[in-house]
């Protein structure tokens, strides 16, 4: 039930992949150059933006697949998902060099990101990523304006609304770099390719998401989902408050960009997963360190490959906790202050230190961002025993309404910061003084391809006395591709881009 304080959200005006996400077991990402600007925007009004799916009708679509859910039916239903966005790069195209600049404005900070792109060097200095030089030739320049999501149910129906939506622009774009993402199949369902099940955790919306213990727990979600308000991710509504996690902040905005309410700014990466080479590393170091290899994957992420958490599953997985959603969120940080459980420099515990006495909870919250990626590429083959032959991974996709507060701090001022969480220090029996986390071991990413280093893997739960250390000479997610777009609403589409 909503509660009197929620926002209410335009969802017929808010593209569907954004907060909800477009359903999908394949998804093509076609990334486009315009050629023909009046006979784009003509095409685009004439026949494209009246198919672009919005949020209302992902969220009608997510309550019938969760009522088949729960009735066991598994009709999979032949649903279009459409999306479109824009670079800094497309929106001059279609509003000329005078447009005016989407230049965030959130807690008292300016945020240009946008307007640099991913390629731009101070980005790429700030991320410690690897040079544009050594990303697919297509993104290595501003060749593109923008990228358009078909989602569909199998890989051909979305091969034959890819075709149709060519159709319907004609000449007037050309697709400069086309990639299908799909779903892993059968037990891999929901997993990406390092084994472990994605998208557990995602922030709940004020005004969308439904409480599932309304008179307890009124600030959350399922058990364990904080909610947020929704201008963290959508322009146009209040975001967090910077020093309560619970009550509404400021409106995020760009002044002289009126039309930006309803839209979000989404960040696209192309992240190559090196699985044969993970695996032999994980299996190498855990006979080196005394561990089993699952346990000390687990350490890494903070999960267990079926999605149990550290936090509530320290010792061994537990495959009934992993995949029930009113229990597989539902943990803090301030019960595990001495990384018992769950290791500072976790992936999960890294990207979202939720309570940890470190942060300040309110702080935390203004850095949260949506992800909505997909795999991409085959499974691995038998050919592939310790080293990749054919390129796997994850095309990373996340929402937020401040790129360089919300995933850009995310990865440069967590995931890539040895000190980070820092203040910590070893409980008697375990060492002296300050502990260093190190690197977030998953997507961490240090200056000129140094090694990494993880505090800690192995485990001490309940009460070990070993100093660990985990030496990662090789990262085994590369960045090959990354670019920031402006997810537009409909009405800014219709009335303003494509005018
Ligand atoms: Fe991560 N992985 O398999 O290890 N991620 N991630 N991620 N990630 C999460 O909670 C993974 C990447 C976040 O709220 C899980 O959904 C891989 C980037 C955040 O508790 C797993 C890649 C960024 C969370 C993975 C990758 C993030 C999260 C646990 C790249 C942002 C939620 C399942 C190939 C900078 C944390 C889940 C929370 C969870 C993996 C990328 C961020 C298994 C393989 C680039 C915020």
């Amino acid at each position: 039930m909503p509660q009197n304080d929620d926002p209410v959200l335009d969802l017929h005006e808010i593209q569907g992949d954004v907060l909800i996400g477009l359903q999908k077991n394949f998804q093509n990402f076609i990334f486009f150059r315009i050629l023909d600007v009046p006979a784009f925007k003509a095409a685009m009004r004439g026949k494209v933006i009246s198919q672009i799916t919005t949020t209302l009708q992902a969220h009608e679509r997510d309550l019938i697949n969760q009522q088949r859910k729960k009735l066991g039916e598994k009709v999979i239903e032949p649903w279009l998902g459409l999306n479109v966005s824009f670079t800094k790069v497309g929106l001059t195209a279609l509003l000329g060099d005078g447009r005016p600049q989407i230049i965030v404005q959130k807690n008292g900070q300016n945020d240009d990101r946008f307007e640099l792109g991913a390629a731009d060097g101070t980005v790429i200095d700030a991320l410690n990523d690897p040079s544009p030089t050594t990303w697919k030739s297509t993104f290595t320049s501003d060749t593109i304006d923008g990228v358009f999501f078909v989602t569909g149910p199998d890989e051909k129906f979305v091969k034959d609304a890819t075709r149709d939506l060519r159709t319907d622009l004609g000449g007037s774009v050309t697709a400069i770099h086309t990639e299908m993402g799909r779903v892993r199949p059968e037990a891999q369902r929901g997993h990406e390719h390092f084994g472990f099940l994605d998208g557990v955790s995602q922030p709940g919306i004020r005004g969308l998401t439904k409480r599932s213990n309304p008179k307890l727990e009124p600030n959350q979600g399922l058990p364990g989902q904080d909610l947020i308000w929704p201008g963290e991710f959508v322009f146009g509504y209040p975001g967090q408050h910077p020093t309560n996690p619970v009550e509404r902040g400021p409106v995020p905005a760009a002044p002289n960009v009126p039309w930006l309410s309803n839209g979000s700014l989404m960040v696209f990466r192309r992240l190559v997963q090196l699985v044969p080479e993970f695996n032999t590393f994980v299996r190498g170091q855990a006979d080196t360190l005394g561990m089993l290899p699952e346990q000390l994957a687990s350490r890494m992420v903070g999960r267990w490959r079926s999605g149990a958490p550290l936090l509530l599953a320290p010792l061994q997985d537990n495959i009934a906790l992993g995949k029930d959603p009113a229990l597989n969120n539902d943990f803090e940080y301030a019960s595990d202050p001495t990384q018992l459980a769950c290791p500072y420099a976790a992936h999960i515990r890294m990207t979202n230190p939720r309570d940890d006495p470190s942060q300040n909870k309110a702080g935390v919250q203004t850095h949260r961002i949506i992800r909505a990626g997909i795999p991409f590429g085959p499974e691995v083959g038998q050919d592939e025993a310790t080293v990749t032959v054919r390129p796997r991974g994850l095309m990373f996709v996340c929402y937020q309404t401040s790129i360089e507060q919300q995933f850009e701090f995310i990865q440069s001022t967590w995931a890539n910061n040895i000190d980070f969480v820092g203040g910590k220090t070893r409980p008697p029996g375990r060492g002296r003084g300050a502990v260093t986390p190190h690197f977030d071991p998953i997507i961490g990413q240090a200056s000129a391809g140094e090694p990494r280093s993880m505090d800690e893997p192995v485990s001490n739960y309940p009460a070990g006395d070993t100093t660990s250390t985990l030496v990662m000479p090789n990262p085994w997610v590369v960045l090959t591709a990354a670019a920031y777009f402006f997810v537009p609403s409909i009405t800014a589409l219709r009335e303003v881009l494509m005018t």
